[in-house]
């Protein structure tokens, strides 16, 4: 499996893909077998902690969970998905030979009333020096409308980088009423477990609520060339970090090919994600105290 010539120009063009079964049937149920278990262990926890981010109706009786944190690093199966040559073929055709993670997590939006996720571009929680970055979003469940699919703006990748401020303080969203958002061009991204979706980090995009009743399970990973280097004072996985750590974790995360010490500079928009939110915990906290404005 590779991305044929038209999904590499739809990708430019459109700045996301949406590809049907992008993952080996054992690779699938390996990732549902192990998202399960995790999920029936959070019974066991009442406060967000490094593993999970809950709903705020979470309960032991009833599990309900806004997102895994880094689930790379909670299981191996995570890791091994990402790492395959299935998951690199799509990726390399659109990053090059040498790609770095920047960062995995598990959106399991519960069902009856998940939390949306109002509409923002990556590219503004973490600018780069140049921006070959993206998200694959592999679907672990079936995700219809009514689940609160991802959903896209074509287009909005080629366009500037809009505020994503409430008030002069970062709220990791834009404004829905802005009129460069374009909301009515949205493209909803619904689709069975294993099909993968791709958008780009400067692609707008957010979702509704899910008003299913069971949870809505979407494993995002971000990736980038290996030679994009996150800019300082980004909401960034380095952040905080001493040189050491720093430079082990840009190691740890390489997925294939070499790291690069010169980083590429392109003409890129970029606008800091500062003031910081008062919570900057997640993206949900940053939204959710930033004060970010309902687009659902
Ligand atoms: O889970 C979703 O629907 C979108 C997630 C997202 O955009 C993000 O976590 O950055």
């Amino acid at each position: 499996m590779s991305l044929s010539a038209a999904q590499i120009a739809q990708y430019q063009q459109d700045g996301y893909l949406l590809i049907k079964q992008a993952l080996l049937p054992a690779q699938l149920s390996a990732l549902q077998q192990v998202t399960a278990a995790l999920i029936a262990d959070s019974r066991r926890v009442s406060e967000n902690n490094a593993v999970y981010d809950l709903d705020s109706a979470h309960s032991a009786d009833n599990p309900r969970l806004n997102r895994i944190k880094t689930p790379h690093t909670q299981h191996a199966v995570y890791w091994d998905v990402l790492c395959s040559e299935r998951i690199l073929s799509y990726l390399k055709p659109l990053l090059g030979e040498n790609i770095r993670l920047h960062n995995s997590k598990l959106n399991t939006k519960a069902g009856q009333g998940g939390a949306a996720v109002q509409w923002h571009q990556d590219w503004a929680f973490y600018p780069h020096t140049n921006d070959d970055l993206l998200a694959l979003g592999i679907m672990l469940s079936d995700i219809s409308e009514q689940d609160g699919p991802l959903q896209v703006v074509p287009g909005s990748h080629r366009r500037d980088v809009l505020a994503h401020d409430h008030g002069g303080t970062f709220c990791g969203a834009v404004d829905p009423q802005h009129p460069e958002a374009r909301l009515a061009e949205a493209v909803t991204l619904t689709g069975k477990a294993g099909d993968m979706s791709i958008h780009h980090v400067r692609t707008l995009h957010g979702s509704a609520p899910n008003y299913a009743d069971s949870p809505r399970l979407l494993l995002l990973y971000e990736c980038g060339a290996a030679d994009a280097w996150p800019l300082a004072g980004g909401q960034s996985i380095y952040t905080g970090m001493a040189q050491a750590e720093f430079w082990a974790k840009m190691q740890t995360n390489l997925l294939c090919g070499q790291q690069s010490l010169r980083p590429r500079l392109t003409e890129v928009p970029v606008y800091m994600p500062l003031p910081p939110a008062p919570d900057s915990s997640s993206l949900f906290k940053v939204q959710q105290s930033g004060g970010a404005v309902d687009g659902f």
